[in-house]
């Protein structure tokens, strides 16, 4: 065999011993070892190298080229050792560091009764309010907000119900002791709301007004002297009552899911003609008769109904061109509905292991 041949094996053998033992390298030491063992000028590779100058110009050019095609695989094999190496040093240290949130998952409504440190919460009815508000946002409605105390105008004139009108006794109002004798209430709805939005917006009007309103009311188990309302209001060309049907129907499916169904009963208010009572299926027995229902099947939210005419007349508006629909039902309400709540009196208790859970 020629010293050309010779050398060839040589470096074969030689660049498979290499390979190996940079494959083997644990770790970036290793590897800085075995590198030097099988590059440096101690190394096989080096000594191979040597033996070029005994060649002629010829096969020098030749075995050279071999050889310093096989340097050039090794380091690139060297250099891709060194990323793994690193990767899987990367990789162990953000194991080391992952940090434990057992503990933190646990916050939030269960924090409290797991004895761990609590956030705080929304209120029960505050969180219904909210959702409310979501569901009616996403039907392309606004949100109006108005003043608590108001004048008999808002509270009842505008509402088509004149002074000594015998339906005001529906609301057991509280009056304030300001300006002439019964001037000012205590707004007993938020229909106030919906009639100063009409007065200082032009249809079409898509609105809800959700907020606290007051009765003189003895509280007991279904009643509370203040409370949450959210009324509703459309005012638009061509609105009938099949689109209060509709909008009461997809909101009933929204709030308590897609299970529970609504209806209009007839009914009389003031300030809507034709009137109705809003019932939806009871969301505990889906409608086969429960307690919650008192075995009816059916649970009364609150009314609704088209825009009486003289609503229109009293803010300037032509009961002609314009026809709308409006309901109201109890925040309060759906909230112990939905939780199964048999005393609506714990919503003002501030007994913190009740309202803790919501
Ligand atoms: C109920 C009934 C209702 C309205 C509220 C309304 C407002 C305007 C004009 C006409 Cl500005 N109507 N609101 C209409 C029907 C029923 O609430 O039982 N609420 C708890």
């Amino acid at each position: 065999m020629s010293e050309a041949d010779a050398i060839l094996v040589d470096l074969q053998a030689a660049e498979v011993a290499a390979t190996g033992a940079l494959g083997a390298a644990a770790s970036l030491e290793d590897l800085r070892v075995a590198q030097g063992e099988v590059l440096g000028r101690r190394s096989p590779l080096a000594r191979i190298n040597a033996r070029l100058g005994a060649l002629d110009a010829e096969q020098r050019r030749r075995v050279g080229a071999e050889v310093n095609a096989a340097r050039q695989r090794l380091e690139a094999r060297a250099a891709s050792r060194r990323d793994e190496l690193e990767a899987a040093g990367r990789a162990s240290r953000l194991e080391a560091d992952r940090l434990d949130l057992t503990e933190a998952a646990l916050l939030g409504p269960r924090a409290w009764v797991a004895g761990l440190p609590d956030r705080g919460r929304l209120h029960l009815v505050t969180q219904t309010r909210d959702e409310l508000e979501d569901i009616f946002v996403g039907m392309g409605f606004g949100v109006a907000e108005g003043p608590e105390a108001e004048t008999d105008w808002y509270n009842f004139e505008a509402l088509n119900m004149p002074p000594a009108h015998p339906a005001r006794s529906m609301w057991d109002t509280l009056y304030l002791d300001l300006g002439e004798p019964e001037s000012v209430v205590l707004r007993t709805h938020t229909s106030p709301v919906q009639i100063r939005l009409m007065e200082s917006q032009p249809p079409p009007l898509y609105a809800v007004a959700p907020g606290r309103v007051y009765r003189k009311e003895t509280p007991d188990a279904r009643h509370l002297a203040v409370f949450h309302q959210l009324e509703g209001l459309v005012v638009d060309e061509g609105i009938g009552f099949a689109d209060l049907a509709g909008t009461i129907e997809v909101f009933t499916g929204a709030f308590f899911g897609q299970g529970v169904h609504s209806r209009l009963r007839p009914s009389y208010f003031p300030f809507t003609e034709p009137s109705a009572e809003l019932d939806v299926t009871c969301p505990v027995c889906a409608g086969s008769g429960c307690r919650t229902c008192s075995q009816a099947g059916w649970i009364e939210l609150g009314g609704a109904g088209m825009v009486d005419p003289n609503v229109f007349s009293a803010v300037g508006l032509d009961p002609e061109r314009w026809t709308g629909f409006a309901f109201g039902f109890g925040i309060d309400r759906l909230a112990m509905i939905r939780v199964g709540l048999g005393d609506v009196r714990a919503l003002t208790d501030n007994d913190l292991r009740f309202l803790h859970q919501f």
